[in-house]
Parts: C-alpha cells; structure tokens; sequence
C-alpha cells in the first residue's frame, strides 16, 4: 500500500470465508498475522501479487537487492521479536535472498521469505527465471513450501508463521507458483490455522533433571552462567537475573548474548570467546560448573573443544534437542524454553555465598587490567574503540545499534556496552558482510522511535550501500558510521598474525562514503581526530534525516585479546608492549 492512489481497502480484513484470488489470499493472510510492514522487489513471477498489493494495510518498502529485504526482515525481526517477511520474485530475486535467509538461519531468526515461480504446467522446463528455490535453500531455511494450488496458500502460510518462531525460531521460505496466486480460492483465514505446535518428544525436563542441576549448583565452589542469545529468543532475562543474583553467579555472554543481562550488572562479566574478555575466558577455563542458558557452544566461544572448561560439569538448558552434546558434552541437558525451565528450576535454589569465588575473578580482572580509554591523552591518533566507547556514552547506551561483520564489530562488543536484549543486532553464526545497513533499515521500521546507529566497515558497507537509496525513499533517520580503516580489517589482522603480514586482497580503496551520502540526498560528514567524535555525533543524532559519519581511523589497528583458531580458550593473543595508547578492552568501565 502507500504510494498507490487507488488504494481500496475493501479486502483488507476479510474476517468471512471469501473468494478471493491467490494474490489476495497472500495478503490477506499476511494481515491476519498482524504484519504490517513488507521489504520486497517485485519481479514477473510475482507481479500478480504486486498487483492485489494496493488492496491491503501492508507497507511495502521497496529495497535495492534482494538481499537487503532478507537483512531488513532479519532486522526487523531482533529488533522486535516478532516475524520479519521479505518477498521476491523466481529465478535470481529468489536467489539473492539466500545469504539473508542462511544469516537468519544460523543466528535462529524467525522470518518468511516469499517467493513467486513461474506457473505450475512448467515447473521443472527451465523456464524463464525458474529456479528450484525450495531446493536451495533447503539447508538454510527450517522449512520451506512450494505452493502451486491457491486453496493451499493460506494454510502454507499460516503454517510458515507458526513453524519460524515456534521452538528455535528460524527462516521459512513459501514460494507460490504465478498460477495459484491467478486462481481463486474460498478465504477462511480461521479454517487455515494449522494444528496446535506440537514440541520435540525429548522436550521435556524431568523433577530428577532438576533436582540433579539444584544440587550442582549448591554444591559448585566456582561456577559460571553462559547467557546466549536464546535468553531474548525466549525473553528469561528476568530468570537469569533472579538465578545469578539468588546463587551470587557470575555471566559470561555471548556475543548474540549481550544485552540480555545488563552490562552494568555487578555480576556481568562481558563477552567470552575469540575476542572476549581475559577473565571471562579464564574464569570459564577454571570454573568448577558451567549453566549455559540458551547459547549453543559455537567454536567462537569455546576455542579447542578438547581443552574446554575441563573441571567444569555442564547444565545446558536449550530448546532444541540437536544442540544436546553437539560440540561439548553436558552431564545436565535440561531441553525446553530457557524461561519455562528456570521458572521450574529457581524455587530449587537458594541463597549461596559466592564472594571467594567472585574475589578470584576480580583478581584474574585485576591482573589482565588495562588502561581506561576514555583517561587516555589524545595523542591525535583516531581508534575505532575511541568511537564505540564516545558512542556508548553519548547515546546513555540506549541506541539500537546494528553492526556489520568484522574488527569493527568486536571493537563494538568490547566498548558499547548493552543493557537491554535487542540492542545489538549482529550476523554472529554465518558472519555476513553488508547486514548492518539493510538491517538497520528493518529495525528502524520495528521500533520507529528508537535511535538506530548502522556501524559498519569500509569494506562490509560497500556491500549493500546501495540501501542508501531505500532510507531515501523511505524518509527515515538512522545513524551511520562508518569505521575507515582502508583494509578488511579483520582479514588484515589475520594476515598479520598467521601469515606474515602478506597483505594480499585486503588493502581497500573506497568512494568518498559523504559524498556518496551526498548523492543520495543523505547529509554526512568526516571525522579524522577523536576531538571531534563527541561534535560528530551529536550533529548526526540532532540532523533530522539520516546522518552518515565517515570516521577515519587508525589503519592497522588489532582486536585483542584474540584466541587463534585451535588454541585453547585461555591461550589468547594478548595486545603486545606498552606504547600502544590503546587499552585492551573496556575493562576499566
Ligand atoms: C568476526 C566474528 C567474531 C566472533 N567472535 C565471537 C566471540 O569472541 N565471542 C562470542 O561469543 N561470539 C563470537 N562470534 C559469534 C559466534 O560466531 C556465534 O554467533 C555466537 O557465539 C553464538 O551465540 P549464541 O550461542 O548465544 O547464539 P545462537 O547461535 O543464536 O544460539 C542460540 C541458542 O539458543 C537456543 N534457544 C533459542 N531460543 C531458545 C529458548 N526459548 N529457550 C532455550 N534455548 C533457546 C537455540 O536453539 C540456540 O542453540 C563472532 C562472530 C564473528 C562474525
Ligand atoms: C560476505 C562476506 N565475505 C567475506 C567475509 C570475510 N570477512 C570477514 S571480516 C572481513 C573484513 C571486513 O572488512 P571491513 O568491512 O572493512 O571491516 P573491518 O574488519 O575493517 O572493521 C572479511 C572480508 C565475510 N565475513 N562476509
Ligand atoms: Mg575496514
């Protein structure tokens, strides 16, 4: 709807059993889901859609790659929890949405990809833009349906909506042949519910379970909480809370974790992993019990699975049974909602004096203390940690901010610290380049009255700044920064560890990232020194439509600490001699 002047809204809510066509059908249904807002890119095989599109309250935001609408509804879907739909057309509309739908996929994501295919008689000729769609992506998607019959439309989709965010959410991909979206069928949009979800037979958590993980937990001297992103899946913020408070238990996040436990908490640890914090990782690597709560033991997180947190026994509490003794074996696996389980498991537990072994990791903190940033002498030089640490004070840490793929996206974890779930929005499973613009644009149509900062390499955002475009047309204000190092910075930094420094294919020549603001209609400026961060922020924050800022900093510039890959959690790179005037990490904070 929108741009259209014939908008007639006489099938907008179609609340009894209607003829409708199968493009009115997919609209219908999608308005009884509630959705409001579409990203999508029209094309032959779904232009009959288009064309029934002008009848419905659904907002379609007209991207400039299919990738991007798979990114927007991804966005749209952190930022909010609720279902993200993208649309296409066959062939290579379909086709570009599939590094968006693996992204969704690996991170557990609930979105609907909809896709139009040519008719259904010649299915399978090679016919113009055909592609067997349901076929690709059958890897990245947690299901998907080929739809060819307009009576099937409503109970597929209906179906989609349930299946993406019931259990571990995920991406769902409906492609619809152009003749059952041409045909008509009887609308029932109450007939077309699908059954009641039915859990996984082994979602289930026994008393014995329970009561095995309580006695644990009395009896652990140096335990640990691993909080993972499934604790904003499953919105037990206020469980894990009351768990770690109640048994005085320090938490350790993930990376698609932050935000679920306040960072300020005094029992927050920070992130763990490749390039978290020192204690954390050694806290982990001497705990005695480890609590993972929602987070599914990625290698980032923990290094030479064969030298993992060997003293440590291990409760995993996880919803789906696959992740059970998937990279590391528990003695506890408590399957089902993170929330629904604690609910069951707290009552079990009781107060607990954990302040020896909290005293130890201060100790451990102590020891790996480093200089606080923000005390520094500027010394002209331009680091991207001086950025996301002004950033993070300037915004009160209360921005949405969405990150793109590489140092800059560690260097965010380390120094924006996050307070509350859905702030950080970041590709961490498949680590996709060019997410952070078009799923910024998704958030922003999620949570319109929220800041929403974009940050984002040189390298990752020339991937799909042809997003610029859309924010244009849409009207809409995000903050953008741009950290300009001149390399892919994260590749560089490898190259500079493991292979002596041969800098090949990483060195990085960009457009002038203001003016190419500029000819977008998008106002931007430069920042070159660290006096002007704090100015340059406030004058994108107080613009009234987007803000792009192109921050030119140092360029071979390191994240530390680094795990290599095939080291053991404790063995990091840590930030060699003392002239750097860059402290490690946010630890002073
Ligand atoms: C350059 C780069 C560097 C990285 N470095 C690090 C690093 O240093 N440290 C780090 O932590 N990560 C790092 N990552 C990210 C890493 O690759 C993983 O994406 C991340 O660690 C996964 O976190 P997670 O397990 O919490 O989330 P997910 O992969 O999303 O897993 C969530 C788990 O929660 C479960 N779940 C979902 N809903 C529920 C529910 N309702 N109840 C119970 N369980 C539920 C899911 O089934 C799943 O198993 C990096 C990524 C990149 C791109
Ligand atoms: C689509 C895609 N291609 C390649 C990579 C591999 N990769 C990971 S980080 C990185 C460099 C990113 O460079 P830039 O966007 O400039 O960010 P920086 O690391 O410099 O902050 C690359 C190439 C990737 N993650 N995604
Ligand atoms: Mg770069």
């Amino acid at each position: 709807m929108g741009t259209n002047a014939n908008t007639q809204a006489s099938t907008a809510h179609v609340t009894t059993p209607t003829r409708l066509t199968g493009a009115e059908i997919l609209w219908a249904t999608l308005v009884g889901e509630a959705v409001t807002t579409v990203f999508g890119y029209p094309g032959g095989a779904i232009l009959p859609a288009y064309d029934a599109l002008r009848k419905f309250p659904i907002h379609h935001v007209l991207v400039r790659h299919e990738q991007g609408a798979a990114h927007m509804a991804d966005g749209y879907a952190r930022a909010s929890g609720k279902v993200g739909v993208a649309i296409a057309t066959s062939g290579p509309g379909a086709t570009n949405l599939v590094t968006g739908i693996a992204t969704a996929m690996l991170d557990s994501i609930p979105i609907v990809c909809i896709t139009g295919n040519v008719s259904s008689k010649v299915l399978g000729t090679d016919a113009f833009q055909e592609v067997d769609i349901t076929g690709i992506t059958l890897p990245v998607t947690k299901h998907n349906f080929l739809v060819n019959r307009t009576e099937d439309l409503a109970p597929a989709l209906r179906h989609a909506f349930q299946i993406a965010v019931s259990g571990r959410p995920g991406p769902v991909l409906v492609d619809i042949t152009k003749d059952a979206q041409q045909g008509t069928a009887i609308f029932d949009f109450a007939a077309a519910k699908p059954r009641p979800y039915r859990p996984h037979p082994m979602l289930r958590v026994e008393e014995s379970g329970l009561a095995h993980a309580a006695e644990l937990i009395r009896n652990a001297k140096r335990p640990v909480i691993l909080a993972g992103h499934g604790v904003s899946e499953s919105g037990a913020m206020e469980q894990v809370r009351t768990l770690a408070e109640r048994a005085q238990i320090p938490v350790g996040l993930t990376l698609l974790g932050l935000g679920a436990f306040p960072a300020s908490h005094p029992l927050n640890l920070s992130m763990m992993g490749m390039h978290g914090e020192a204690w954390v990782n050694h806290a982990i690597q001497e705990a005695d019990l480890l609590i993972a709560c929602g987070m599914r033991f990625d290698d980032r997180v923990t290094g030479a699975t064969s030298t993992y947190a060997t003293r440590a026994k291990k409760i995993h509490i996880e919803v789906d049974p696959a992740e059970i003794n998937k990279n590391i074996k528990v003695d506890i696996a408590l399957v089902g909602d993170l929330g629904q389980v604690l609910e069951r498991l707290l009552p079990l537990i009781s107060g607990r004096d954990g302040s020896a072994w909290l005293k130890t990791i201060d100790g451990i903190k102590g020891a790996a203390a480093v200089r606080d940033i923000k005390n520094l002498p500027d010394l002209g030089h331009l680091y991207a940690a001086h950025v996301m640490h002004d950033l993070w004070r300037i915004t009160g840490g209360n921005a949405i901010v969405v990150t793109d793929v590489g140092q800059h996206q560690m260097w965010e974890a380390q120094y924006y610290h996050h307070e509350q779930p859905r702030t950080l929005i970041t590709s961490g499973g498949l680590g996709t380049m060019g997410f952070a613009l078009p799923a910024a644009i998704g958030a922003k149509f999620a949570c319109p009255d929220k800041e929403v900062w974009v940050i984002a390499g040189d390298g990752g955002f020339q991937m799909t700044s042809s997003e610029l475009s859309t924010i244009a047309q849409e009207g809409i204000k995000i903050n953008i920064a741009v950290i300009n190092n001149g390399y892919l910075g994260m590749v560089r930094q490898w190259q500079e560890f493991f292979y002596e420094r041969n800098y090949e294919a990483t060195p990085l020549i960009s457009p002038d990232f203001v003016k190419l603001a500029d000819a977008h209609g998008i106002a931007g400026r430069a920042v070159r020194t660290r006096g002007e961060v704090a100015s340059a922020v406030a004058e994108a924050r107080s613009a009234p439509g987007t803000f792009l800022l192109n921050f030119l900093v140092e360029k071979e510039e390191s994240v530390y600490p680094m795990i290599p890959v095939g080291a053991a959690l404790h063995e990091m790179i840590r930030r060699p001699g003392a002239k750097d005037p860059l402290a490690e990490s946010a630890g002073d904070e």
